[in-house]
């Protein structure tokens, strides 16, 4: 009976083996294929459209922009203890085992086909990579027999057996593993639409958003820029590898309730006059203090004027943008026909969009959190009506409407800091896009509220940094809460709200440490 355990773990790492050669030649093939054709992107991407939306929100919460990556460890995790168990059914029953590699393989492929932007075709990698697996797992399954002297004669055969099964079995990681990185890399630097991007050349805006003024940034010491850098700029989105589109088969495509369907291209859109507008996006899962919100200039073509071109029926209330991965956002039509800059939005800072921020048209809407109306690589509007039609996150229980709240919060000194004795600099950034930032006051631990010092204003459709000298400090642990007022007046709520379902509220409060002096 001890020799049957002991024989087992050679099994188990048959499997794994095996299950590192299919994901290595599925990811390595999924190259030449659809982004969705790498199984573990597919079936990653509709966990994601599947799991409840607590789940989601918990994940968010619990790992930042860092939870695509959790994911992908946590499936790779099970993808490994699964493998470990078909390997250890291998040993007395082989041909069940291969079995089950098939069945996860034809299942995988079905998930596959069933995500969206991919075709019959590109089940290959998957299908490829199950037919090497299950040939790995076989071929190592019969050596880990000779190695434990199973089926073999003589006990001085082992020592040869144990050998090959090792070299098979780690040139089998080894290969797979390998291919599975230069996969990963190479379907992050290919499609040459790395290229394209860099090759576009953004025309100059016909209306340039209004020149910032001097000291739009708070002089407090390590605070957020005012214009968040492309690269730190935030990121959410459902989309577990970055879709690729290449501008020059792109087309959006305006239709529903409209007198004449609108098809307009990229070189199109660039022809066009563009509109240049600075707005902070923000998404609806910010809870109070969060950093899920970003200020940028964008360029793009208004999205009223292509609307107008369509002519929108006077029953629509509400445009439906879809991706090309599926993603739908419901914004109702007022925001994107009033005076506000809804942009079609082609640049970022200067740049074309990037890849992960939208590539190569996104919306981009002033005053509406990021889930109901800054839909990226956009490809379809549908001009409808809220009562005929939902999008991705409303079918989540959020809800249909998503005005941003107003906010504030302290970014410096960070939370539970520890700061030098004397005056201690306080600063923090407030929002209310489209009504603007009239004012912000801070309390220190239970005393009077206090005006900070606003810094110029951006524009009402970005946030406003502040600042604070607080010059009474006095040794120990200190807390201080933000409130901040809009441009209409309007006092910001201290009533807590959770981001579910339109949006966190409730004032932001740090605690730190003066050291002594
Ligand atoms: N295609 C697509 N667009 C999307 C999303 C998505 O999941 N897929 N998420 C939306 C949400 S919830 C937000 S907050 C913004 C975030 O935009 P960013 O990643 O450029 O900051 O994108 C929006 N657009
Ligand atoms: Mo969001």
């Amino acid at each position: 009976m001890a020799h049957v355990f002991r024989s087992g773990w050679r099994y188990m790492l048959s499997g794994i083996a095996a299950a590192l050669v299919l994901l290595g030649t599925a990811e390595a093939l999924s190259v030449f294929f659809a982004a969705a054709s790498a199984p573990l992107v597919s079936i990653g991407g509709a966990f994601i459209d599947i799991i409840p939306p607590w789940v989601k929100d918990a994940a968010i919460a619990l790992f930042g922009i860092y939870d695509k990556i959790a994911l992908f460890a946590t499936m790779f995790l099970v993808v490994l203890i699964l493998a470990a168990g078909i390997g250890l059914l291998a040993r007395k029953h082989r041909s069940a085992a291969l079995g089950a590699v098939v069945i996860l393989g034809i299942g995988s492929s079905l998930v596959v086909v069933s995500r969206s932007g991919t075709t019959l075709i590109d089940v290959v990698p998957t299908l490829v990579g199950t037919v090497a697996g299950a040939v790995v797992l076989w071929a190592l399954a019969r050596l880990a027999q000779r190695a434990a002297g199973g089926s073999v004669e003589a006990a001085a055969d082992d020592a040869t057996g144990r050998r090959r099964f090792l070299l098979g079995t780690a040139g089998a990681a080894v290969v797979g593993v390998a291919l599975l990185v230069a996969g990963r890399a190479a379907s992050s630097a290919r499609s040459g639409i790395a290229a394209v991007r860099d090759a576009i050349r953004l025309p100059a805006p016909a209306v340039a958003a209004p020149a910032l003024p001097d000291g739009v940034s708070s002089p407090v010491p390590g605070m957020p820029p005012f214009v968040s850098p492309n690269d730190d700029f935030y990121r959410i989105d459902t989309a577990l590898s970055v879709p690729r589109i290449d501008p020059s088969t792109w087309r959006l495509r305006i239709h529903g309730l409209v007198e004449q369907e609108i098809e307009i291209g990229f070189d199109e859109l660039l022809a066009e006059d563009l509109v240049e507008a600075d707005v902070t996006l923000t998404c609806v899962s910010n809870p109070v203090g969060g950093d899920l919100a970003g200020n940028a200039r964008w360029l793009g073509v208004p999205v009223r004027r292509l609307l107008e071109r369509a002519g929108v029926d006077p029953s629509a209330d509400m445009v439906l943008s879809r991706s090309v991965d599926g993603f739908t956002a419901g914004t109702p039509i007022e925001a994107l026909t009033d005076e506000r800059n809804s942009l079609l939005a082609v640049g970022m800072n200067g740049e074309p969009l990037p890849a992960q921020h939208g590539f190569p048209v996104r919306m981009v809407v002033p005053g509406l959190y990021g889930y109901v109306s800054a839909t990226k690589w956009l490809e379809d509007l549908k001009v409808t009506r809220f009562a005929d039609d939902s999008a991705y996150w409303t079918d989540r229980g959020w809800s249909a409407e998503g005005p941003i709240k107003l906010a504030s919060r302290v970014d410096v000194p960070r939370s539970f800091a520890s700061v030098p004795a004397g005056e201690v600099m306080i600063g923090g950034t407030a929002w209310a896009q489209q009504r603007g930032i009239s004012a912000v006051e801070v309390q220190i631990d239970d005393g009077e509220w206090q005006a900070a010092t606003l810094a110029a204003d951006g524009g009402a459709d970005s946030w406003r940094q502040w600042s604070f000298a607080w010059d009474g400090a006095t040794p120990g642990r200190h807390s201080v809460t933000v409130r901040a007022t809009d441009g209409d007046g309007e006092l910001q709520t201290s009533e807590r709200a959770d981001p579910v379902p339109d949006g966190a509220s409730g004032w932001h409060r740090i605690e730190f440490t003066v050291q002594d002096g």
